[in-house]
């Protein structure tokens, strides 16, 4: 009984350490306090609309064009340094892409720096649609794609009106949906993620590097549900770790799970083995379909996307970028 009375009294005194500090001292001593930004997923919501809006992001078309030019301005809006890489990007059948990576750089002089990435290109063709008519119409890209630079211009505003310690580069890179069509009967890993391939290459930065890297992809999605991507797992298991532990923290370990899951041909799996800078990706996995219900289908629009969902991933990212020193 003694003993069940110290556990309560100790538990009470951990739940209420976050508003009273001080007195005791020893939790003062052995963590530093960090204020962490709120992450507002409404406005990130928003910039996810803005790009849709646009409509198809799908290289050599004025609607790509425009959104890459959104995109540049408003991470110039948010105080980063902007850097675009335009490149001629060949596809797997014979096409040339005019792509562009853009990339906002905080705190460009830091050493110790973190990336953080998302494709903004949108896939040209809807070539797992239900609906065979539907197969070279290309989509909106609501999640697999726009949802994960909404979340990272988010980052960016907040990363304006508070400075972290450390570096942050987010990089919207290009030409990651143009993957060999369902119908080509080809499984070329290497036709996917142009931009991404090329940026590991060449870096906007001579030299780059960063203690580790971050991908989102399909971040907005309703019922969410991120595991351990298999190849995460192999090329940076500690920054698995890092991530989920921080969801775990604020209460979102009901979108990211700690098991392992599939693994996701995408872009971080060239950052690792290009770049060599360990990198994961957040990518939703489930039993009954490939990454979402609606994926590379005309039904990948803003009905998909829901706040809640940006919510715990963009708060689980600025709590790790926030503690980072
Ligand atoms: C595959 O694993 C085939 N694709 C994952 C990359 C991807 C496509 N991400 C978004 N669309
Ligand atoms: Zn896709």
């Amino acid at each position: 009984m003694v003993n069940l009375i110290m556990i309560l009294a100790l538990v009470s005194f951990v739940a209420c350490g976050g508003q009273s500090k001080g007195s005791e001292g020893e939790d003062a001593e052995t963590k530093t306090i960090v204020n962490v930004p709120e992450f507002n997923a409404d406005s990130a919501f928003y910039f996810v609309k803005a790009q849709v809006d646009i409509g198809p992001r799908v290289m050599n078309t004025s609607a790509h064009d425009a959104c890459g030019d959104y995109l540049a301005q408003k991470l110039e809006q948010f105080g980063a340094k902007v850097y675009n890489q335009h490149a001629d990007l060949p596809s797997y059948d014979g096409k040339m892409f005019k792509a562009r990576n853009i990339i906002g750089a905080y705190n460009p002089e830091a050493k110790k720096r973190v990336a953080l990435f998302s494709h903004w290109d949108s896939r040209p063709w809807a070539d797992n649609d239900p609906d065979a008519s539907k197969h070279y119409t290309p989509i909106l890209g609501a999640n697999d794609g726009a949802s994960g630079v909404g979340v990272l211009l988010e980052v960016a505003r907040q990363l304006q009106q508070q400075q972290p310690t450390i570096g942050i580069d987010i990089i919207f890179l290009d030409a990651e949906d143009v993957g060999n069509h369902r119908d080509s009967g080809l499984s070329d890993e290497n036709s996917w993620c142009l931009g991404s391939q090329y940026w590991a290459r060449t870096p906007h930065v001579a030299g780059y590097n960063a203690r580790y890297g971050i991908l989102l992809d399909m971040v907005g999605g309703t019922n969410a549900r991120f595991l351990y991507e298999f190849y995460s797992e192999r090329f940076a298991r500690d920054v698995n770790r890092k991530v989920w532990k921080a969801a775990k923290s604020l209460g979102y370990d009901n979108y990211f799970v700690a098991k392992v899951g599939g693994g996701a041909t995408d872009d971080h799996l060239f950052i690792n083995q290009i770049a060599r800078i360990p990198t994961i990706d957040i990518i939703p996995t489930s039993e009954n379909y490939t990454f979402f219900e609606h994926w590379h289908t005309v039904k990948d629009n803003m009905d998909v996307i829901t706040v809640p969902t940006l919510k715990a991933v963009g708060q689980t990212l600025l709590q790790v970028i926030y503690n980072e020193k």
